[in-house]
This record gives structure tokens, sequence and C-alpha cells, in this order.
């Protein structure tokens, strides 16, 4: 399958991340995406650098001071001052119930609070760039979908489903998935599912679409009152206003056995059907792998293939995002096995 693949993914390369109160090495690094494209070089996959700006779809997506804050972040973290090059900034106070988002501060670790969801999501001197090029990835593969292929993978990081119009979290930063929905819509579909399969819910793209008909967002995952990010993703969720009815979430148990995901995935598949739309995203988080570190489902590499031949069933064009996924050294062999289900199926 064609894969957008941009070596600037590696400038996101986080020191740290937080756990237990320490810093630990980032389970979300450069190494991810090296098995990823080394694993489709090795299977005769084509890749092709994005060649679409993204600029115009992001507008659509995300918040005007939101794209300027991270986009300018890490000069301003250096203006503050020059000794924090070797430095990872860290968002200090959060803006909850009570307390106003819409009055920017000035300083700036407050506004990398008004901007995170969690601390979760470290920012480094190549974020923008890398985080850029994956959204590029988006709209390349929904422009490469418009010229007749079939499916189209985006083999980018850091991941997107988490980020929020005006907001980071869960180690993403832009919406790769709702600019990929986004750009579909914009080239003449009318109607577009995204389906989301990482463990995490994608409360970024759910939010982003919560209010809209026109994209369906379905999502099998690990259920919030356990499992991160908790706050959304449950099973009454159902959509607001036009949007109602156009948004379903499976929340499934810590532990559930792989046999039980796929009769939700089916569940979602036949959703997605009844829906009848013009295209397909697929949010493809692979942190439903038996070995992921940080994620309690039982996926086996073999079930990642019928995955994908589940998946071409629906019939229509799928752009693949890369999400989740952290049992790094398997992530590729995973990630081939869905695209490869798929062009089976
Ligand atoms: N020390 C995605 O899969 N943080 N994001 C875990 C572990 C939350 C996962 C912290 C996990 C976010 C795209
Ligand atoms: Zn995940």
């Amino acid at each position: 399958m064609i894969t957008f693949f941009s070596e600037q993914h590696a400038l996101h390369d986080p020191a740290w991340e937080m756990f237990r109160g320490n810093r630990v090495a980032c389970l979300e690094n450069p190494s991810r995406a090296q098995f990823v494209r080394d694993q489709l070089v090795a299977n005769g996959h084509v890749l092709l650098e994005p060649d679409t700006d993204s600029g115009p779809v992001l507008a659509q997506v995300h918040s005007a001071r939101y794209l300027a804050f991270l986009q300018a972040a890490w000069g301003d973290w250096l203006a503050l001052d020059p000794a924090n090059a070797g430095m990872q900034p860290f968002p200090s106070v959060w803006p909850v119930r009570t307390l106003r988002s819409d009055v920017e501060p000035l300083n700036f670790t407050a506004r990398l609070g008004l901007y995170s969801m969690d601390n979760g999501s470290p920012l480094v001197a190549g974020t923008w760039v890398a985080a850029k090029a994956g959204a590029d990835a988006a709209a390349s593969a929904a422009a490469f979908l418009g010229r007749g292929a079939r499916g189209v993978f985006c083999a980018s990081r850091p991941p997107g489903h988490h980020a929020g119009a005006d907001f980071m979290g869960g180690y993403c930063f832009l919406n790769n998935a709702a600019v990929a929905a986004q750009a579909l819509r914009n080239r003449g579909c009318a109607r577009v599912a995204v389906l989301d399969v990482d463990y995490h819910h994608g409360n970024g793209t759910q939010s982003i679409f919560y209010a809209r008909d026109d994209v369906l967002f379905v999502s099998l995952h690990g259920d919030p009152r356990t499992e991160y990010p908790f706050y959304l993703g449950h099973a009454d969720e159902t959509g607001d206003g036009a949007g109602a009815g156009f948004n379903l979430n499976l929340p499934l148990a810590a532990g559930t056995p792989a046999v039980v995901w796929f009769e939700a995935l089916a569940q979602a598949c036949e959703r997605i059907a009844r829906f009848g739309g013009d295209a397909l995203v697929v949010s493809l988080g692979l942190d439903t792998f038996a070995g992921d570190p940080i994620a309690s489902f039982s996926l086996q590499s073999d079930d990642y293939f019928r995955l994908g031949e589940r998946l071409a069933g629906l019939g229509l064009p799928t752009v693949f995002v890369l999400e989740g996924g952290y049992a790094a050294a398997e992530l590729g062999v995973n990630a081939v096995r869905v695209i490869e289900g798929f062009e089976n199926g």
C-alpha cells in the first residue's frame, strides 16, 4: 500500500515523560516510526514524501490561537532563557472548572497548561515540524484517495487522536485523523466515517466532530472508567445537535479478550455500513497488542491481518493513520499486517 512517510517525525524526540512523579524515557519515540518504515520497505511497500500542505485544513479542525501557540512555542520557550534549549517545558496551571480559558496568559508554562489536557504531551524543539509533517501526510493521503486509490497509509508520529480543537494531550499535538476526514470532505466526499481502534478513546477526534452529521465517529477502546483519557469515551456520548446519533463509543473492560474485541469491531462496522459514507479514516492505534506496555487488550500479530480484512469488507476508500502502539519492535510487523489484510480483503 502507498504510504506517506516523512523522516521529519524524528525531530520530535522528547527526553522524558512523567511516570509516578519521576522522569522516564518517552514511550512515544522515533524508534516507533523507524520500525514501521523498515517493515514497510522490507515488504515492498512504496513510501512517498507528503506533498500537500495541511495548513488550510488545520485551520478548519484546530483553533487559530492553538495553532499559533504550538507553532511559536519553542521559540517562546527559548526567548525566556537561552538555557531552556536543553530543557523540556512542563505545564504549570490548567484552567479546570471555574477558571477562565478565554484570556490567554502571557506566562509560557501557564499557556502550556491552557493548551494541554494532561501532563503527558512532551513538547520539544522539533515538535511543530514533526507534527506538521504528519498532518501533511494526512492531507496528502486524502488527495491520493481522490485519485482512485483504495487505501493509503500515513506512517506518521507523533500521533493525533487525543488532540482537540485547541489542546494537545496523550502524546498528540495535531489531529491527523481529523485532518484526513476534513480534507476528504473538502475534496468532495459528502460524508466520511472515522473508525478509531486505538486502545485509548480518541477524545480529540470525537470532540472535533461531535456536533456534525457529515463525519461519523466510531471508537472501540478501553473503558474510560479505568483507562486513559478517563474523561471521555463513555457509551452514552452519542453526539450533539445535528451530530446526534453520529457518535458511537464501544468501551470495553481492560483485559477484554480478542474474540470479544472482534465482536465489538463487527458492531462498529455495522454502524459504518448503515451510515453509508463515501470514505473511511481509520485511527490505527496498535496498542491493542498483547505485548503493549501501557494497555490491556490482547490482540496477537495475526489478529491485525484479520482487522485489515474486516475493514476492507466495508468497501470504502480508506485512509489509515498511525496512532498509538508502544511495543515498538512489533509495531512495524503489526502495521504491515493490517494493510496487507486490507489489500487481501
Ligand atoms: N507513563 C496514544 O496512544 N499516558 N496515547 C500514559 C504512561 C497516556 C496514549 C503515561 C497514554 C496516551 C496516542
Ligand atoms: Zn493509544
